[in-house]
């Protein structure tokens, strides 16, 4: 094999309508040139990040090119697109940007004639982890989708100093490591002096009467931040169009207090400093659970009023007042993150901008859009009325106003009772008062979505309920995507080149072109050079668990593979219990023909979630067991790979048999990995949960392993208040495998660990383990069965690649484009 790695990186002149990447006469030259004067450095003192950093720097002077192109291009009558998100989980930069500028081959050669491997530079970056998980990775897959569809797009965020903490696993116990990836610089990102706001914060608020009877109300803030942008280039495929992620990073709008410095209190004059500084510090390691601090609320207030002002000054240049603003301009509130900017644009428009209440809400609600990512009750965000009165004095009053007009106008429309005002009010009275951003949101917006069909249903059925009644057009859904040039192109070039030998060059611009493959799903030939490819994946995979674990597994076992965040309701914990249960199976009687299993996890624990941890550590220390028993050898091997993140999915996700989704129906939102991995070839084996159920429609229901209770079924059963003691008692397997684990069969050096875990699952089991234990374990034994029937298993594995051409994140976004944004897609 020569070249092997990209097939695509020929100048695909087949692919119709596409931009030809214009010719470079010398990439070799401008790395040198940049490893000179940008780095500082002789060809002879040059190391790999030397190069890395050159390299990107000569790549980055072609993006830049494109990117004033796509800014002088965009006239700006062209309508904006603000995707606003706390969280941008982008992994690494150079070679996705490499890829997307279609010039892999050149700059390889480049580095190659100067006896550098382009393979080992790209892994001395580090990944950008500006996000926890599903969430900041769809706004990542966003951005580039954006960019490929010629959407003139901004995405607005927080510069974190320290990104999702690294994860170190000593002993079976996570540690957390802060994540410095800016400590060697950052070749991606323009920061920009000049672009910079005033971001205010607590005081009190004065009301003056003005001659015309209204009131003027003036906010004496106590505490000034200054938000300062950095931009990165953000290069769509065929590098069509570059937008720009903007994120803001916090200054002190008075560094250094001079007077306190030259009294000597050296300490004290930077004291100020640190605490406004701390707002852009580091992320919030909670997934899918609310942060609920003050650090939080001031993060959240930081970036949205940063960026709305931002885009209301750009506004402005252009047209004499705001009526127009959403003919110009359509924002997507990511999750509640930034729902603070419903009060925030009425603030900024009614008081800085001296525009009229009823005007500015026609302005607000005609912009501002919502998307809600999940519905756990526990995970809505709401904020203590005293909180928000001390940090945003103005925004509860305008919160208060906003929540005044909504009530009565339901009263106008009729009779309205005690319970639907507890429904609907922002103001939750239940425990203590707190605002309800997910209200509020919806409230303020013109559309809000779901992000898988499921989900959007039961957000009609269940936490929304009352304001769909009211407001029954708003609601809409879209179905999360993946962008194919990062998680196919990228992650698996092997793959890719025979794909595009199999249905032609097209498949790299048109997703839904894989269906191609339906043709030669039945081809011996084709099938051989299919598991050829998933062999090297494999392999590479194999390599990378015994660097980072130690252990040895085999190539051609089924890789079992479950990555995400680890969370109760995901249930790694069902998998560790059917894998204890396996491993009893086998040891019981071991000359029978069992499939040989590698169970792979990877994932972090929010730091606080002490269950989550524990979970991680049950991992550990079933394998410590299993990987060491001579019995089970070649058959079962368990791996915990630590530090999961971007850049180790796109590792894992291409050598992937079966992709575990077997979350409690109901509870994911929607899912991306299940995308990912079925792109990749893997098999499902999942709940009717989230996209899970999606994509049975699209790959067809023989194709995919469903089991286990429907989310109504869920519902139902978790209501029944013995319902995991009935579930052990009409299960000896379960009940044995609890007992094992329970009383230390596992973790001899602490027989009680895991009591209380069991013991959870004897008592309450709130996501329903124990009641799908019995039709999780009959469906992984079908599996095995499958896998003693190749044929027909990668048969099941290329109808998943053929089928899952939907979920490219370009679909998602021209449905928004259409349906929300209403801006055209090129
Ligand atoms: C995730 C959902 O859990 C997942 O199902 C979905 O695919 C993904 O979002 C993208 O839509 C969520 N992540 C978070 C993170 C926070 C709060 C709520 C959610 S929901 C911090």
């Amino acid at each position: 094999l020569k070249d092997a790695t990209l097939a695509h990186e020929a100048p695909p002149e087949a692919a119709a309508g596409a931009a030809q990447p214009r010719p470079d006469p010398d990439m070799r030259e401008a790395i040198l040139a940049k490893l000179r004067f940008a780095v500082g450095r002789d060809v002879s003192a040059a190391r790999d990040h030397d190069w890395y950093v050159a390299t990107a720097l000569a790549v980055r002077d072609r993006v830049v090119e494109r990117w004033l192109d796509s800014i002088a291009r965009t006239g700006p009558e062209k309508k904006h697109v603000y995707y606003f998100s706390l969280e941008f989980l982008i992994g690494r930069l150079f070679f996705d940007t490499v890829s997307n500028l279609n010039i892999v081959g050149e700059v390889r050669q480049a580095l190659a004639g100067l006896g550098v491997d382009l393979d080992r530079i790209r892994a001395v970056e580090p990944d950008a982890a500006l996000g926890n998980g599903g969430l900041g990775r769809l706004a990542a897959c966003f951005m580039e989708s954006l960019a490929t569809l010629d959407i003139p797009a901004f995405g607005y965020g927080i510069r974190y100093d320290y990104g999702l903490f690294r994860q170190a696993i000593v002993d079976g116990w996570q540690h957390e490591i802060p994540e410095d990836w800016l400590s060697f610089g950052n070749p991606w990102e323009f920061e920009r002096p000049d672009i910079k706001y005033l971001v205010r914060f607590g005081g009190s608020v004065e009301m003056v009467g003005r001659p015309d009877g209204t009131i003027q109300h003036i906010w004496h803030s106590a505490e000034t931040v200054v938000a300062v942008a950095f931009d990165t280039p953000m290069v769509g495929w065929r590098g069509r169009r570059v937008n720009t992620l903007r994120l803001w990073s916090a200054r002190a709008a008075d560094p250094l207090v001079l007077e306190a410095f030259n009294r000597g209190d050296h300490v004290g004059a930077v004291a100020d400093r640190m605490r406004v500084e701390a707002i852009s510090r580091v992320l919030y390691p909670s997934d899918a659970t609310p942060a609920g601090q003050e650090l939080r609320l001031r993060q959240e207030f930081f970036f949205t009023s940063a960026s709305l002002q931002d885009l209301l000054r750009r506004h402005r240049e252009r047209h004499p007042d705001f009526s127009n603003l959403p003919d110009h301009g359509a924002i997507q509130l990511n999750d509640t993150h930034p729902a603070i900017a419903v009060a925030e644009l009425m603030r900024l428009l009614v008081d800085e901008h001296n525009v009229r209440w009823d005007e500015a809400w026609r302005i607000t609600t005609a912009t501002l859009n919502y998307t809600n990512h999940t519905l756990m009750p526990e995970a809505l965000e709401t904020w203590p009325v005293e909180l928000m009165e001390r940090v945003l004095p103005r925004h509860i009053q305008i919160i208060y106003l906003i929540n005044f007009l909504h009530l009565e106008s339901l009263a106008k429309n009729g009779e309205i009772s005690a319970d639907l005002v507890r429904q609907v009010s922002l103001i939750d009275e239940s425990h203590g008062r707190r605002v309800r951003m997910g209200p509020l949101a919806f409230i303020g917006s013109r559309r809000v979505n779901g992000v898988s069909a499921l989900h959007t249903e039961l957000m009609r059925k269940t936490v929304f309920s009352d304001l769909h009644a009211l407001y029954p057009d708003r609601i809409t859904n879209k179905t999360n995507g993946i962008t194919f040039r990062r998680w196919l192109l990228e992650a698996n070039p092997d793959l890719t080149r025979l794909l595009v030998e199999a249905v032609g060059p097209q498949v790299l611009d048109d997703a839904e072109a894989l269906s191609g493959l339906e043709r030669v799903v039945g081809d011996p030939a084709f099938r051989d050079r299919f598991v050829a490819v998933r062999r090297r994946n494999k392999e590479r995979l194999a390599q990378e668990i015994a660097a980072r674990t130690g252990v040895k597994v085999d190539p051609a076992a089924l890789f079992d593979v479950q990555i995400k965040r680890i969370h109760e309701y995901k249930r790694q914990h069902l998998n560790l219990l059917e894998t204890a249960a396996l491993y009893a199976a086998i040891k019981a009687e071991p000359n029978r023909d069992w499939t040989p299993r590698v169970k792979i996890f990877a994932g972090k624990a929010a730091s606080s979630y002490v269950v989550a941890k524990l979970i991680i550590k049950l991992a550990y220390d079933l394998a410590q067991v299993i990987n060491n028993d001579p019995d089970v050898r070649g058959r079962l091997a368990v791996a915990f790979l630590p530090n999961y993140n971007v850049s180790l999915a796109e590792i894992i996700i291409p050598a992937a048999d079966l992709s575990e989704q077997i979350s409690t129906a109901g509870l994911e939102a929607s899912g991306t990995g299940n995308m990912k991995l079925a792109l990749n070839g893997a098999i499902t084996i999942g709940t009717l949960d989230g996209a899970n159920v999606e994509i049975r429609e699209q790959v067809g229901p023989e194709n995919i392993t469903i089991f286990g209770l429907t989310a109504p079924e869920a519902l139902a059963r978790k209501a029944e208040p013995d319902h995991a003691s009935r579930a052990i008692a009409a299960s000896p397997r379960l009940a044995s495998v609890l007992d094992a684990i329970g009383s230390g069969a596992f973790s001899p050096d602490d027989p009680g660990r895991f009591a209380g875990l069991v013991g959870g699952l004897r008592d309450h089991d709130p996501f329903l383990v124990t009641d799908d234990f019995d039709a999780y374990w009959e469906a992984q034994r079908g599996l095995d069965e499958l896998w003693h029937r190749p044929e027909e298993w990668w048969r099941k594995s290329l109808l998943n690649v053929a089928r899952v051409g939907w979920f490219s994140s370009d679909r998602t976004i021209r449905e928004y484009a259409e349906e929300i944004w209403r801006v055209p897609v090129g």
